[in-house]
Protein backbone atom coordinates (compact mmCIF):
# COMPACT_ATOMS: atom_id res chain seq x y z
CA UNK A 1 0.00 0.00 0.00
CA UNK A 2 2.75 2.65 1.03
CA UNK A 3 4.93 1.39 -2.16
CA UNK A 4 1.66 2.17 -4.43
CA UNK A 5 1.13 5.74 -2.81
CA UNK A 6 4.46 6.44 -2.57
CA UNK A 7 4.66 5.45 -6.60
CA UNK A 8 1.68 7.42 -7.46
CA UNK A 9 3.40 10.43 -5.67
CA UNK A 10 6.23 10.15 -8.16
CA UNK A 11 4.16 9.70 -10.77
CA UNK A 12 1.95 13.17 -10.07
CA UNK A 13 5.33 15.16 -8.86
CA UNK A 14 6.61 14.23 -12.28
CA UNK A 15 3.65 15.29 -14.17
CA UNK A 16 3.67 18.48 -12.70
CA UNK A 17 7.50 18.78 -13.48
CA UNK A 18 6.72 18.42 -17.01
CA UNK A 19 3.65 20.47 -17.20
CA UNK A 20 5.80 23.51 -15.80
CA UNK A 21 8.31 23.03 -17.99
CA UNK A 22 6.17 23.13 -21.16
CA UNK A 23 4.34 26.13 -19.64
CA UNK A 24 7.81 27.76 -19.35
CA UNK A 25 8.98 26.95 -22.87
CA UNK A 26 5.31 28.27 -24.06
CA UNK A 27 5.80 31.71 -22.54
CA UNK A 28 9.63 31.83 -23.19
CA UNK A 29 8.41 31.42 -26.76
CA UNK A 30 5.80 34.56 -26.14
CA UNK A 31 8.18 36.79 -24.65
CA UNK A 32 11.66 35.56 -26.21
CA UNK A 33 13.97 33.54 -24.73
CA UNK A 34 16.67 35.62 -24.09
CA UNK A 35 14.51 37.66 -21.67
CA UNK A 36 12.96 34.82 -20.04
CA UNK A 37 16.48 33.68 -19.10
CA UNK A 38 17.74 36.13 -17.68
CA UNK A 39 14.68 36.75 -15.25
CA UNK A 40 14.68 33.13 -14.37
CA UNK A 41 18.59 33.75 -13.48
CA UNK A 42 17.63 36.47 -11.41
CA UNK A 43 14.78 35.31 -9.24
CA UNK A 44 16.77 32.10 -8.89
CA UNK A 45 19.86 33.64 -7.20
CA UNK A 46 17.36 36.15 -5.00
CA UNK A 47 15.61 32.43 -4.28
CA UNK A 48 18.85 31.06 -2.83
CA UNK A 49 19.99 34.59 -0.53
CA UNK A 50 16.66 33.85 0.70
CA UNK A 51 16.75 30.26 1.70
CA UNK A 52 20.35 30.97 3.06
CA UNK A 53 18.87 33.38 5.74
CA UNK A 54 16.02 30.66 6.04
CA UNK A 55 17.76 27.91 6.60
CA UNK A 56 20.37 29.44 9.03
CA UNK A 57 17.48 30.70 10.70
CA UNK A 58 16.05 27.49 11.52
CA UNK A 59 19.17 25.97 12.14
CA UNK A 60 19.64 28.44 14.85
CA UNK A 61 16.39 28.44 15.85
CA UNK A 62 15.51 24.94 16.13
CA UNK A 63 18.80 24.07 18.66
CA UNK A 64 17.91 26.87 20.76
CA UNK A 65 13.65 25.63 20.74
CA UNK A 66 15.12 22.09 21.89
CA UNK A 67 18.35 22.93 23.95
CA UNK A 68 16.72 21.18 26.95
CA UNK A 69 15.77 18.13 24.89
CA UNK A 70 19.13 17.39 23.95
CA UNK A 71 21.64 15.42 26.03
CA UNK A 72 24.48 17.24 27.09
CA UNK A 73 22.46 20.66 27.64
CA UNK A 74 20.02 21.66 29.84
CA UNK A 75 18.73 19.36 32.57
CA UNK A 76 20.55 16.62 30.56
CA UNK A 77 24.16 16.43 31.71
CA UNK A 78 25.73 13.28 31.85
CA UNK A 79 24.61 10.76 34.59
CA UNK A 80 28.03 8.91 34.59
CA UNK A 81 31.59 10.51 35.38
CA UNK A 82 33.31 9.75 31.88
CA UNK A 83 30.21 11.40 30.19
CA UNK A 84 31.07 14.85 31.02
CA UNK A 85 34.34 14.36 29.41
CA UNK A 86 32.66 12.76 26.32
CA UNK A 87 30.36 16.17 26.42
CA UNK A 88 33.29 18.21 26.16
CA UNK A 89 34.45 16.65 23.21
CA UNK A 90 31.46 17.10 21.73
CA UNK A 91 30.80 20.87 22.00
CA UNK A 92 34.36 20.61 21.24
CA UNK A 93 33.58 19.13 17.69
CA UNK A 94 30.54 21.14 17.59
CA UNK A 95 32.50 24.73 17.85
CA UNK A 96 34.33 23.76 14.88
CA UNK A 97 31.95 21.89 12.46
CA UNK A 98 29.11 24.80 13.37
CA UNK A 99 31.60 27.66 12.16
CA UNK A 100 32.46 25.79 9.04
CA UNK A 101 28.68 24.50 8.12
CA UNK A 102 28.07 28.11 8.49
CA UNK A 103 30.95 29.79 6.78
CA UNK A 104 30.47 27.03 4.00
CA UNK A 105 26.84 27.46 3.55
CA UNK A 106 27.19 31.37 3.46
CA UNK A 107 29.71 30.98 0.73
CA UNK A 108 28.03 28.61 -1.23
CA UNK A 109 24.47 30.50 -1.32
CA UNK A 110 26.32 33.93 -2.11
CA UNK A 111 28.36 32.87 -4.78
CA UNK A 112 25.17 31.37 -6.71
CA UNK A 113 24.18 34.48 -5.73
CA UNK A 114 26.84 37.40 -7.12
CA UNK A 115 27.74 34.80 -9.90
CA UNK A 116 23.96 34.37 -11.57
CA UNK A 117 23.75 34.31 -15.48
CA UNK A 118 24.48 37.59 -16.68
CA UNK A 119 24.04 38.12 -20.44
CA UNK A 120 27.97 38.71 -22.06
CA UNK A 121 29.41 37.39 -18.72
CA UNK A 122 32.20 34.64 -18.80
CA UNK A 123 33.56 32.27 -16.68
CA UNK A 124 37.26 33.11 -15.34
CA UNK A 125 38.94 29.28 -15.64
CA UNK A 126 41.83 28.16 -12.83
CA UNK A 127 42.98 25.15 -14.28
CA UNK A 128 45.27 25.34 -10.96
CA UNK A 129 46.23 26.69 -7.75
CA UNK A 130 48.94 25.43 -5.60
CA UNK A 131 48.16 27.90 -2.94
CA UNK A 132 44.75 27.40 -2.64
CA UNK A 133 45.58 23.87 -2.64
CA UNK A 134 47.71 24.46 0.52
CA UNK A 135 45.17 26.41 2.60
CA UNK A 136 42.29 23.81 2.02
CA UNK A 137 44.65 20.77 2.86
CA UNK A 138 46.20 21.99 5.78
CA UNK A 139 43.73 23.95 7.51
CA UNK A 140 41.30 21.17 7.77
CA UNK A 141 44.02 18.53 8.48
CA UNK A 142 45.23 20.56 11.38
CA UNK A 143 42.02 20.50 12.81
CA UNK A 144 41.36 17.06 12.31
CA UNK A 145 44.31 15.91 13.84
CA UNK A 146 43.40 18.25 17.02
CA UNK A 147 40.06 16.98 17.33
CA UNK A 148 41.12 12.89 16.73
CA UNK A 149 43.92 13.83 19.55
CA UNK A 150 41.69 15.17 21.86
CA UNK A 151 39.24 12.32 20.95
CA UNK A 152 41.71 9.63 21.59
CA UNK A 153 42.92 10.59 24.77
CA UNK A 154 39.49 10.81 26.13
CA UNK A 155 38.68 7.43 24.74
CA UNK A 156 41.74 5.85 25.97
CA UNK A 157 40.83 6.90 29.45
CA UNK A 158 36.61 6.27 28.71
CA UNK A 159 37.77 2.43 27.69
CA UNK A 160 40.10 1.47 30.26
CA UNK A 161 38.82 -1.59 32.17
CA UNK A 162 39.17 -1.96 35.71
CA UNK A 163 42.14 -2.69 37.39
CA UNK A 164 43.13 -6.44 38.56
CA UNK A 165 41.94 -5.41 42.26
CA UNK A 166 39.75 -2.37 41.80
CA UNK A 167 36.70 -2.78 43.60
CA UNK A 168 33.48 -2.77 41.37
CA UNK A 169 29.63 -4.46 39.97
CA UNK A 170 29.96 -6.81 37.47
CA UNK A 171 27.27 -6.96 35.49
CA UNK A 172 26.30 -8.51 31.84
CA UNK A 173 23.80 -7.77 29.25
CA UNK A 174 23.37 -10.48 26.34
CA UNK A 175 20.68 -9.03 23.16
CA UNK A 176 18.75 -11.00 21.72
CA UNK A 177 15.43 -10.67 19.66
CA UNK A 178 14.02 -8.64 20.83
CA UNK A 179 15.12 -8.43 24.75
CA UNK A 180 17.90 -7.77 26.60
CA UNK A 181 19.05 -10.62 28.94
CA UNK A 182 21.02 -8.91 32.28
CA UNK A 183 22.91 -11.55 34.39
CA UNK A 184 23.76 -9.85 37.93
CA UNK A 185 27.10 -10.69 40.06
CA UNK A 186 25.32 -11.43 43.18
CA UNK A 187 26.86 -11.25 46.76
CA UNK A 188 30.42 -12.46 45.66
CA UNK A 189 30.70 -9.38 42.98
CA UNK A 190 31.37 -11.72 40.16
CA UNK A 191 30.05 -13.52 37.12
CA UNK A 192 30.53 -17.33 36.41
CA UNK A 193 31.47 -18.81 33.51
CA UNK A 194 29.32 -19.82 30.55
CA UNK A 195 29.87 -22.29 27.14
CA UNK A 196 27.61 -21.89 24.36
CA UNK A 197 26.97 -25.95 23.78
CA UNK A 198 25.41 -25.43 27.04
CA UNK A 199 22.92 -23.31 26.36
CA UNK A 200 19.13 -25.17 26.49
CA UNK A 201 15.43 -24.01 27.16
CA UNK A 202 16.46 -24.13 30.94
CA UNK A 203 19.47 -22.64 31.00
CA UNK A 204 19.42 -19.38 28.65
CA UNK A 205 22.91 -17.97 29.28
CA UNK A 206 24.68 -21.52 29.16
CA UNK A 207 25.98 -20.66 32.07
CA UNK A 208 28.65 -23.47 33.59
CA UNK A 209 26.94 -25.04 37.36
CA UNK A 210 30.49 -26.67 37.62
CA UNK A 211 31.57 -23.18 38.20
CA UNK A 212 30.44 -21.80 41.24
CA UNK A 213 30.39 -18.11 40.64
CA UNK A 214 27.62 -18.66 38.55
CA UNK A 215 25.27 -20.23 42.07
CA UNK A 216 24.54 -16.45 43.03
CA UNK A 217 24.02 -14.79 39.84
CA UNK A 218 21.04 -13.51 38.87
CA UNK A 219 19.45 -13.30 35.71
CA UNK A 220 16.65 -11.11 34.68
CA UNK A 221 14.93 -11.24 31.52
CA UNK A 222 11.54 -9.74 31.92
CA UNK A 223 10.77 -6.15 30.38
CA UNK A 224 9.20 -5.07 33.28
CA UNK A 225 12.06 -5.71 35.38
CA UNK A 226 14.20 -3.18 36.91
CA UNK A 227 18.06 -3.03 37.17
CA UNK A 228 18.84 -1.50 40.12
CA UNK A 229 22.81 0.18 40.62
CA UNK A 230 24.47 2.25 43.26
CA UNK A 231 25.47 5.56 42.74
CA UNK A 232 29.10 6.31 42.59
CA UNK A 233 30.04 2.42 42.26
CA UNK A 234 32.02 1.34 38.87
CA UNK A 235 29.65 -1.16 36.90
CA UNK A 236 31.93 -3.07 34.15
CA UNK A 237 28.93 -4.44 31.73
CA UNK A 238 29.98 -7.33 29.89
CA UNK A 239 28.28 -6.86 26.63
CA UNK A 240 27.40 -10.28 24.14
CA UNK A 241 24.91 -10.98 21.91
CA UNK A 242 22.86 -14.61 20.72
CA UNK A 243 21.68 -14.01 17.33
CA UNK A 244 22.59 -10.45 15.45
CA UNK A 245 23.90 -7.60 16.23
CA UNK A 246 22.41 -5.70 19.39
CA UNK A 247 23.69 -2.16 20.63
CA UNK A 248 23.88 -1.89 24.64
CA UNK A 249 22.71 2.12 24.68
CA UNK A 250 22.23 3.70 27.99
CA UNK A 251 22.14 7.52 26.51
CA UNK A 252 21.68 9.52 29.70
CA UNK A 253 25.44 7.62 30.77
CA UNK A 254 26.79 8.41 27.28
CA UNK A 255 27.36 4.30 27.56
CA UNK A 256 27.18 3.06 24.17
CA UNK A 257 28.87 -0.50 22.70
CA UNK A 258 27.85 -3.02 20.01
CA UNK A 259 26.51 -6.87 21.18
CA UNK A 260 28.32 -8.92 18.45
CA UNK A 261 27.39 -12.68 18.57
CA UNK A 262 30.54 -14.31 19.32
CA UNK A 263 32.95 -11.20 20.67
CA UNK A 264 32.11 -10.12 23.84
CA UNK A 265 32.85 -6.43 24.52
CA UNK A 266 32.54 -4.20 27.37
CA UNK A 267 32.12 -1.07 28.73
CA UNK A 268 33.16 0.38 32.22
CA UNK A 269 31.07 3.18 33.50
CA UNK A 270 30.12 4.93 36.96
CA UNK A 271 26.74 6.70 37.59
CA UNK A 272 27.77 9.94 39.63
CA UNK A 273 23.63 10.75 40.26
CA UNK A 274 20.56 8.78 41.21
CA UNK A 275 17.57 9.03 39.40
CA UNK A 276 15.35 10.22 42.16
CA UNK A 277 18.33 13.27 41.70
CA UNK A 278 17.50 13.52 37.79
CA UNK A 279 14.23 13.59 38.35
CA UNK A 280 14.41 16.70 40.94
CA UNK A 281 16.81 18.39 38.04
CA UNK A 282 14.30 17.75 35.70
CA UNK A 283 11.39 19.39 37.85
CA UNK A 284 13.86 22.61 38.93
CA UNK A 285 12.00 25.75 39.57
CA UNK A 286 13.36 29.75 39.37
CA UNK A 287 13.82 31.86 42.34
CA UNK A 288 10.08 32.92 41.29
CA UNK A 289 8.87 29.53 41.30
CA UNK A 290 8.50 29.03 37.37
CA UNK A 291 9.57 25.89 36.36
CA UNK A 292 12.68 25.88 34.70
CA UNK A 293 11.97 22.74 31.86
CA UNK A 294 8.21 23.08 32.05
CA UNK A 295 7.56 20.42 29.33
CA UNK A 296 8.66 17.98 32.52
CA UNK A 297 5.47 19.30 34.11
CA UNK A 298 3.05 17.87 31.44
CA UNK A 299 0.98 14.67 32.71
CA UNK A 300 2.49 11.37 32.49
CA UNK A 301 -0.58 9.61 30.68
CA UNK A 302 -3.12 11.96 29.63
CA UNK A 303 -5.36 9.26 30.39
CA UNK A 304 -4.43 8.30 33.75
CA UNK A 305 -3.77 11.71 35.58
CA UNK A 306 -3.21 9.96 38.81
CA UNK A 307 0.83 8.80 37.38
CA UNK A 308 1.57 12.47 38.07
CA UNK A 309 3.70 14.76 35.61
CA UNK A 310 6.48 13.61 33.39
CA UNK A 311 9.45 14.70 35.03
CA UNK A 312 8.22 11.95 38.07
CA UNK A 313 8.06 9.48 35.83
CA UNK A 314 11.55 9.72 34.22
CA UNK A 315 13.80 6.93 34.08
CA UNK A 316 17.07 6.07 32.88
CA UNK A 317 16.34 3.70 30.46
CA UNK A 318 18.67 0.89 28.08
CA UNK A 319 17.67 0.71 24.66
CA UNK A 320 19.03 -1.78 21.64
CA UNK A 321 21.04 1.32 19.54
CA UNK A 322 20.86 -1.11 16.48
CA UNK A 323 18.15 -1.91 13.85
CA UNK A 324 18.34 -5.71 15.14
CA UNK A 325 14.33 -6.71 13.56
CA UNK A 326 10.45 -5.49 13.89
CA UNK A 327 10.75 -6.13 17.44
CA UNK A 328 13.96 -4.17 17.93
CA UNK A 329 11.61 -0.81 19.85
CA UNK A 330 11.01 -3.17 22.39
CA UNK A 331 14.39 -4.03 23.85
CA UNK A 332 13.43 -1.08 25.93
CA UNK A 333 14.58 -1.88 29.78
CA UNK A 334 14.75 0.74 32.69
CA UNK A 335 18.08 1.02 34.46
CA UNK A 336 17.34 2.78 38.53
CA UNK A 337 20.17 4.21 40.23
CA UNK A 338 20.12 4.30 43.30
CA UNK A 339 21.98 4.81 46.96
CA UNK A 340 24.26 2.02 47.90
CA UNK A 341 21.91 1.08 51.25
CA UNK A 342 18.79 1.02 48.45
CA UNK A 343 20.84 -1.48 46.10
CA UNK A 344 22.33 -3.90 48.99
CA UNK A 345 18.39 -3.89 50.42
CA UNK A 346 17.22 -5.00 46.26
CA UNK A 347 19.90 -7.33 45.77
CA UNK A 348 19.16 -9.29 48.84
CA UNK A 349 15.45 -9.94 47.53
CA UNK A 350 16.86 -10.70 43.98
CA UNK A 351 16.88 -14.80 43.49
CA UNK A 352 19.60 -16.26 42.07
CA UNK A 353 18.71 -17.95 38.69
CA UNK A 354 20.74 -21.23 39.91
CA UNK A 355 18.61 -21.76 43.15
CA UNK A 356 15.53 -20.64 41.72
CA UNK A 357 15.39 -22.82 38.70
CA UNK A 358 18.20 -25.61 38.39
CA UNK A 359 19.12 -26.51 42.08
CA UNK A 360 17.32 -30.17 42.42
CA UNK A 361 16.63 -31.17 38.51
CA UNK A 362 18.82 -32.87 36.47
CA UNK A 363 20.89 -30.02 35.41
CA UNK A 364 22.26 -29.83 39.01
CA UNK A 365 25.62 -30.90 39.30
CA UNK A 366 25.38 -30.65 43.43
CA UNK A 367 22.47 -33.16 43.93
CA UNK A 368 23.93 -35.17 46.32
CA UNK A 369 24.94 -32.41 48.47
CA UNK A 370 23.64 -29.06 50.20
CA UNK A 371 25.49 -25.46 50.21
CA UNK A 372 25.84 -24.31 54.05
CA UNK A 373 23.24 -21.64 53.56
CA UNK A 374 20.27 -24.93 52.60
CA UNK A 375 22.26 -26.70 55.90
CA UNK A 376 21.18 -23.99 58.40
CA UNK A 377 18.13 -23.07 56.58
CA UNK A 378 17.06 -27.09 56.98
CA UNK A 379 18.59 -26.51 60.49
CA UNK A 380 16.38 -24.06 61.34
CA UNK A 381 13.48 -25.14 60.72
CA UNK A 382 13.65 -27.99 61.94
CA UNK A 383 14.81 -26.49 65.34
CA UNK A 384 11.78 -24.18 65.17
CA UNK A 385 9.50 -27.07 64.88
CA UNK A 386 11.23 -29.29 67.63
CA UNK A 387 10.98 -26.33 69.93
CA UNK A 388 7.29 -26.02 69.36
CA UNK A 389 6.46 -29.72 69.28
CA UNK A 390 8.44 -29.42 73.08
CA UNK A 391 6.47 -26.49 74.61
CA UNK A 392 3.23 -27.96 73.07
CA UNK A 393 0.76 -30.01 75.34
CA UNK A 394 -1.84 -31.81 72.99
CA UNK A 395 -0.37 -34.67 71.51
CA UNK A 396 -1.43 -34.08 68.36
CA UNK A 397 1.26 -31.19 68.60
CA UNK A 398 4.06 -33.45 69.85
CA UNK A 399 4.72 -34.85 66.40
CA UNK A 400 7.26 -32.78 63.62
CA UNK A 401 7.17 -33.45 60.12
CA UNK A 402 10.60 -34.79 58.85
CA UNK A 403 10.16 -33.64 55.00
CA UNK A 404 13.97 -33.51 54.67
CA UNK A 405 13.86 -37.49 54.97
CA UNK A 406 13.55 -39.20 52.30
CA UNK A 407 13.76 -42.17 50.43
CA UNK A 408 14.09 -43.82 47.05
CA UNK A 409 10.80 -44.37 45.00
CA UNK A 410 9.14 -47.68 46.28
CA UNK A 411 12.02 -48.76 48.84
CA UNK A 412 13.36 -48.11 51.75
CA UNK A 413 16.96 -47.13 50.91
CA UNK A 414 17.96 -43.63 51.94
CA UNK A 415 18.25 -40.73 50.26
CA UNK A 416 22.46 -39.15 50.15
CA UNK A 417 20.24 -35.57 51.14
CA UNK A 418 18.26 -37.32 54.25
CA UNK A 419 21.87 -37.46 56.36
CA UNK A 420 21.55 -33.75 57.16
CA UNK A 421 18.06 -34.25 58.33
CA UNK A 422 18.92 -37.35 60.78
CA UNK A 423 22.07 -35.39 61.53
CA UNK A 424 19.84 -32.73 63.26
CA UNK A 425 17.40 -35.54 64.85
CA UNK A 426 21.08 -36.63 66.14
CA UNK A 427 21.82 -33.44 67.65
CA UNK A 428 18.59 -33.19 69.66
CA UNK A 429 19.06 -36.79 70.81
CA UNK A 430 22.32 -35.75 72.16
CA UNK A 431 21.44 -32.80 73.50
CA UNK A 432 18.47 -34.17 75.43
CA UNK A 433 19.61 -37.22 77.46
CA UNK A 434 15.35 -37.59 78.84
CA UNK A 435 13.85 -37.48 75.36
CA UNK A 436 12.66 -40.77 73.95
CA UNK A 437 10.89 -40.70 70.20
CA UNK A 438 8.72 -42.46 67.96
CA UNK A 439 9.53 -42.51 63.98
CA UNK A 440 6.55 -42.96 61.68
CA UNK A 441 6.51 -44.20 58.61
CA UNK A 442 3.44 -43.04 56.02
CA UNK A 443 2.77 -44.10 52.86
CA UNK A 444 0.06 -42.94 50.47
CA UNK A 445 -3.07 -45.20 49.22
CA UNK A 446 -1.81 -46.02 45.92
CA UNK A 447 -0.81 -49.86 45.48
CA UNK A 448 -1.72 -52.86 47.72
CA UNK A 449 -2.88 -52.13 51.74
CA UNK A 450 -0.03 -54.83 53.34
CA UNK A 451 2.80 -53.83 50.50
CA UNK A 452 2.79 -50.60 52.31
CA UNK A 453 2.55 -51.09 55.24
CA UNK A 454 5.83 -52.94 54.97
CA UNK A 455 7.41 -50.58 53.24
CA UNK A 456 6.38 -48.12 56.14
CA UNK A 457 7.60 -50.46 58.47
CA UNK A 458 10.94 -50.80 56.96
CA UNK A 459 11.21 -47.07 56.45
CA UNK A 460 11.12 -46.78 60.00
CA UNK A 461 13.15 -49.30 60.96
CA UNK A 462 15.76 -47.39 58.59
CA UNK A 463 15.97 -44.56 60.25
CA UNK A 464 16.32 -46.32 63.47
CA UNK A 465 19.17 -47.90 62.39
CA UNK A 466 20.85 -45.26 61.11
CA UNK A 467 20.17 -43.25 64.77
CA UNK A 468 21.45 -46.40 66.44
CA UNK A 469 24.61 -46.13 64.04
CA UNK A 470 25.09 -43.05 65.81
CA UNK A 471 25.20 -44.14 68.75
CA UNK A 472 21.32 -43.18 69.66
CA UNK A 473 20.39 -45.68 72.65
CA UNK A 474 17.92 -47.75 71.15
CA UNK A 475 15.72 -47.95 73.95
CA UNK A 476 14.85 -44.33 73.35
CA UNK A 477 13.44 -44.96 70.27
CA UNK A 478 10.70 -47.34 68.31
CA UNK A 479 10.15 -47.38 65.07
CA UNK A 480 6.61 -47.91 63.40
CA UNK A 481 4.98 -48.66 59.95
CA UNK A 482 1.53 -47.12 59.88
CA UNK A 483 1.40 -48.12 56.16
CA UNK A 484 -1.68 -45.88 54.61
CA UNK A 485 -4.06 -45.58 57.68
CA UNK A 486 -3.11 -42.67 58.93
CA UNK A 487 -3.02 -40.13 55.92
CA UNK A 488 -2.68 -35.98 56.79
CA UNK A 489 -5.17 -35.32 53.68
CA UNK A 490 -7.43 -37.36 51.75
CA UNK A 491 -5.40 -39.11 48.80
CA UNK A 492 -7.20 -37.17 46.01
CA UNK A 493 -4.28 -35.72 43.94
CA UNK A 494 -0.73 -36.52 43.35
CA UNK A 495 0.01 -33.52 45.73
CA UNK A 496 -1.92 -34.79 48.58
CA UNK A 497 -0.38 -37.54 48.09
CA UNK A 498 2.76 -36.70 48.73
CA UNK A 499 1.79 -34.97 51.46
CA UNK A 500 0.50 -37.83 52.96
CA UNK A 501 4.29 -39.97 52.28
CA UNK A 502 5.96 -39.02 55.36
CA UNK A 503 8.52 -39.63 58.04
CA UNK A 504 7.30 -38.18 61.48
CA UNK A 505 8.77 -37.72 64.39
CA UNK A 506 6.43 -37.97 67.94
CA UNK A 507 8.22 -36.69 71.12
CA UNK A 508 6.45 -39.65 73.81
CA UNK A 509 9.10 -38.42 76.77
CA UNK A 510 10.99 -35.35 77.28
CU1 LIG B 1 18.47 -5.26 19.24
Amino acid sequence: MTTLLIFLCILLISVVVVQIGKMTELSARIRGQEDAEASSNTFNANMMIVFLVGFLIFCVGTSIYYKNSLLGYGPHGSASVHGDEMDSIWNLTLFFTGIVFVLTHIALFYFSWKYKGVKGRKALFISHDNKLEVIWTTIPAVVMCFLVVQGLVAWNKIMADVGPNEDHIEIEATGQQFFWTIRMSGPDGLIGEKYYRDISATNPLGQVWTDEKNLDDIVSTGAGDIIKLPVGKKVRVRITAKDVLHNFDLPHFRVKMDAIPGLPTYFVFTPKITTEEYRENLLEKDRDGNPLYPEWYDLYDETSPELGNRGENFNFELACAELCGKGHYSMRRIFEIVTQEEYDNWLATQKSYFFSNIRGTDEDPYGNQLFDAEIRGRKQVFRDAYTKALEATEPMDKIIRLDNITFNTGSAVLTPLSKYELTNVMEVMNENQNLTIELGGHTDSAGNDENNMALSNKRAQEVFNWLTSKGIAENRMVAVGFGETKPEVPNDSPENMAKNRRTELRILTQ
